[in-house]
């Protein structure tokens, strides 16, 4: 089986310190958090950024000075900014993380509208989709296609047949936010993939770590970190997200699975650098 990448998705835009008090908010924070992942065998870092009293930005500024403070503590991680920022944000906000110097290799792109609770909408129409596609493929940058359902595989697949992706595709399943989390759901979606694409998975919360075992077994890559969940298990605050990337290492050692390095994970995704 092809060796395991392992994200981290760091800090997010809606998990606080009040739920977590180890949740990055300081470019000092956010670095620490980064390197722990990475020193743990995260090959990813998923990256937000927030400004120091914990409010999320999509800020150009911000992001650069975050990317280069990564760069100089975890020098050859794959750092992926998110282009879905915090909902409610314009397009014109979000898509400044994909404008900093160098451009990212590798970057979210969200695929379709989400219910994210409550009165909460995450607004991705098929016109956003098609721009942030067709701006990074202009700008060299291979999208991480974020689908929350099968729907929004769809959605990718339409952005696809415009020419706006470059192939292989890579995915990654945010599961336990609109559609619900169950192995039956992980192979549905792994199942619906065009062939050569490759898939990461990740599970919201509770559904954290059948998630990610699954992954592990069915040969897809695992996302784990604070914006996705803040327990390492049942009643257990995770203290760092190197901690959660332990974990996931642990399972992956215990299935029998090899961890990625950044340069095995770069030809993994077909990712230029
Ligand atoms: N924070 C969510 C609204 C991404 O990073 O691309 C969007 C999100 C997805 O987290
Ligand atoms: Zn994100």
């Amino acid at each position: 089986m092809e060796k395991l990448i392992i994200s981290a998705a760091i800090c997010g835009a809606e998990v606080t310190k009040e739920q977590n008090p180890a949740v990055p908010y300081t470019i000092e924070e956010i670095v620490r958090e980064a390197k722990s992942a990475y020193d743990a065998g995260a090959s990813v870092i998923h990256l937000h950024v927030r400004w120091d009293d914990g409010t999320p930005t999509q800020d150009k500024g911000r992001f650069q000075e975050a990317v280069d403070a990564i760069r100089k503590a975890c020098p050859d991680a794959i750092i992926q900014p998110s282009t879905g920022g915090a909902v409610g944000m314009t397009d014109l906000e979000r898509l400044q993380s994909t404008d900093i110097t160098p451009t990212p290799e590798f970057a979210t792109l969200d695929c379709g509208t989400c219910n994210f609770g409550g009165d909460e909408i995450f607004i991705n129409t098929d016109n956003t989709v098609f721009n942030f596609a067709k701006i990074m493929k202009e700008r060299g940058i291979k999208p991480e296609l974020e689908v929350f359902d099968k729907g929004m595989i769809d959605i990718a697949l339409k952005a696809d047949k415009k020419g706006l992706l470059v192939h292989p595709l890579h995915f990654d399943f945010v599961l336990g936010v609109q559609m619900s989390a169950t192995l039956r759901d992980l192979v549905f979606m792994a199942g619906s993939l065009p062939p050569g694409s490759t898939w990461t998975a990740t599970g919201l919360g509770k559904n954290a770590w059948h998630i990610a075992a699954a992954t592990i077994s069915l040969g897809g890559h695992v996302r784990v970190g604070f914006e996705d969940n803040l327990y390492l298990e049942k009643g257990v605050l995770a203290k760092s997200n190197g901690e959660m990337v332990a974990k996931a290492v642990a399972i992956a050692k215990l299935l029998g699975r090899e961890i990625a390095t950044p340069a095995e994970a770069r030809e993994i995704l077909s990712l230029k650098k």
